[in-house]
This record gives C-alpha cells, sequence and structure tokens, in this order.
C-alpha cells in the first residue's frame, strides 16, 4: 500500500536476498546522520512493529547471512530533510527469488512488489561478486531491472559487495556495457561508496 503523505520520498530498496539491502539501509541512515533510526516493520500480514534502534544494534539484530532474514517491508528514515515534503523514507524489502515454498516469503515478496509503484526512486541491490556472468545480470536480476524501468522513476543499480574477490572487475566490465544506467559501486560492510549515493538520492529527492 502507498503512503498517502503528498512529496514523501520513498526509495524502495529490492534485490535478491542476501544480497545487502538492510545493511545498505542501515549505513545510508547513518551517512544521513540519523543514528538510531526508527524501523516500522511490517510483516506480510499487515501487522506493524515500531522500534528505534543504534545503528549497531540494529546491525546485529537485522543484518544476516541466512536469506529471508528480512521478511516484510521494513521502513526508516533518512536524517535529511526536516520538513515533510523533503522527508526521505527507505523501504527496505523481502529479497525476490523464484521457486520458494514458505507462504510468509511469498507474501513478503508480494508486498515487495506492491511497493514498486509507490516508490519515487527505486535502489535495486546485487551482489557484485556473484551476480554476473558475461557482463549481463542474472534472470531474476534481469526481471527486477525491467520491472523497475517500467515505473518511469529513477533506477540505481547498486554493485555490492566491492570488497570481495572478482567484484570490482565484474562491476567495471557491466558498467563499461550499459552506460545509459545510473550504476552504484560500493561495500555496505566497508562504508565505501555510501556517501556518493547518498548524494545521488538527496538529489533525485529535491521537490519538484
Ligand atoms: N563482504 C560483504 N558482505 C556484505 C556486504 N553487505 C552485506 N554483506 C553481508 O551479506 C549478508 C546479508 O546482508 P543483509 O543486509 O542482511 O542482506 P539482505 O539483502 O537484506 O538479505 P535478506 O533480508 O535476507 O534478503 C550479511 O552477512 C552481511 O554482513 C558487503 O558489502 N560486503
Ligand atoms: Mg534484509
Amino acid at each position: 500500500m502507498c503512503l498517502e503523505v503528498a512529496r514523501v520520498h520513498h526509495g524502495l530498496v529490492v534485490g535478491q536476498p542476501n544480497v545487502g539491502k538492510t545493511l545498505l539501509c542501515l549505513r545510508l541512515a547513518q551517512a544521513s546522520s540519523n543514528l538510531v533510526p526508527l524501523i516500522i516493520h511490517e510483516s506480510p500480514s499487515g501487522g506493524i512493529v515500531e522500534r528505534r534502534l543504534h545503528l549497531k544494534d540494529a546491525i546485529s539484530t537485522l543484518v544476516s547471512a541466512k536469506p529471508h532474514t528480512t521478511v516484510g517491508i521494513q521502513t526508516l528514515a533518512l536524517g535529511f530533510g526536516v520538513k515533510v515534503s523533503e522527508r526521505f523514507l527507505l523501504d527496505d524489502t523481502t529479497g525476490l527469488t523464484p521457486d520458494i515454498e514458505d507462504q510468509m516469503v511469498r507474501s513478503g515478496m508480494a508486498r515487495t512488489l506492491e511497493r514498486i509503484v509507490c516508490a519515487t526512486v527505486i535502489l535495486h541491490v546485487v551482489d557484485a561478486s556473484a551476480g554476473l556472468a558475461r557482463n549481463q545480470l542474472n534472470r531474476t536480476d534481469e526481471l527486477i531491472r525491467s520491472v523497475s524501468m517500467a515505473t518511469k522513476v529513477p533506477y540505481f543499480l547498486i554493485f555490492n559487495k566491492l570488497d570481495l574477490a572478482g567484484a570490482p572487475e565484474k562491476a567495471v566490465s557491466y558498467r563499461k556495457r550499459h552506460r545509459e544506467t545510473k550504476i552504484f559501486s560500493i561495500s555496505a560492510l566497508k562504508d565505501i561508496g555510501i556517501e556518493d549515493l547518498l548524494d545521488n538520492l538527496r538529489r533525485a529527492s529535491v521537490v519538484k
């Protein structure tokens, strides 16, 4: 369901499970000076839990190598934008993947897809250390990319895990062949490339 507040900017963070979506959201909050973000968790069944966590606690509670750690939608506000018209919310989502039996995860994925139409900017995160072959995204990421592009809102393709072997080379070679796409190479773990991404989000959220 889209938030019915005029001109609140909604960044949607999408991607496959375990690519670093949640850690990226928390790094962006940190870089925007929101060090104790209020995190609103909406479960696949619609239940809402709000909690305010220090970043360190948020990272240890919400980030994990186990796929589908995030099930539902987790919203947090970035620290820039004092006026409502400038407020920037980030929706962290359930990782999208085919062939999932678990009903909760499937409902969570359905909620992710619903949110795509509400987003004012889409941040598509891929694991640069794993997800690229022959300068192509894999099939699931290609699908996420084409659905995102269909919305006509700004689309950022984010290669994460740049600290891992092989990732920088893959990101560079993909970028050479896809100059039309706004691409960011980052490491959410090592806090690399986050400021630049945040600057671009700020620019994308200037009230038109
Ligand atoms: N090496 C490395 N690991 C990372 C990076 N970003 C995230 N990770 C790790 O990847 C794992 C998944 O991170 P999450 O942020 O939970 O990923 P997610 O996409 O939110 O995962 P789901 O909620 O399960 O869909 C964790 O073990 C993180 O520490 C990165 O830049 N480099
Ligand atoms: Mg997550």
